[in-house]
């Protein structure tokens, strides 16, 4: 009688752990499928944002992206975050022209509309070797 007891008791005991560690194990499984979910929501975002509009940092002497394509009524915005001032010119050769944008303090933005689909390619008045390309598909 004393000995049976002790035996159900065990094997509540072992039931419980079980049951904990069974809990355990499906509750990372949880919190991944929850992470998975956050990142994926945050790219498609993030994609819509970019066909909206488009955002070229000016940072280190250099266009972030170098080449950046947007479709054809895309507002593209440049922000200089250098201490150097640096501008957005269409280059003499470039293919589609238009960029003619004023000296940008820190800080300061550039914004362009592109109207028509075409391979813009500019540069940085001061500092010639700044070269950027904006690709405006249908
Ligand atoms: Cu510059």
């Amino acid at each position: 009688m004393k000995r049976g007891f002790g035996l159900i008791l065990i094997a509540a005991v072992v039931a419980a752990i079980a049951g904990v560690l069974l809990v355990n194990s499906s509750r990372p499984a949880a919190d991944q499928a929850a992470n998975q979910t956050v990142p994926a929501a945050g790219g498609e975002t993030g994609d819509g944002q970019a066909e909206a509009d488009g955002r070229v940092t000016v940072q280190g002497f250099a266009f972030k992206p170098a080449v950046l394509t947007v479709k054809k009524g895309t507002t593209v915005t440049w922000t200089n975050r250098d201490s150097a001032k640096h501008n957005v010119v269409s280059a003499e050769d470039s293919p589609a022209q238009g960029l003619n944008g004023p000296l940008l303090a820190k800080g300061e933005s550039y914004e362009y509309t592109f109207t028509e689909t075409g391979t813009y390619q500019y540069f940085c008045e001061p500092h010639p070797y700044m070269k950027g390309t904006v690709e405006v598909t249908e």
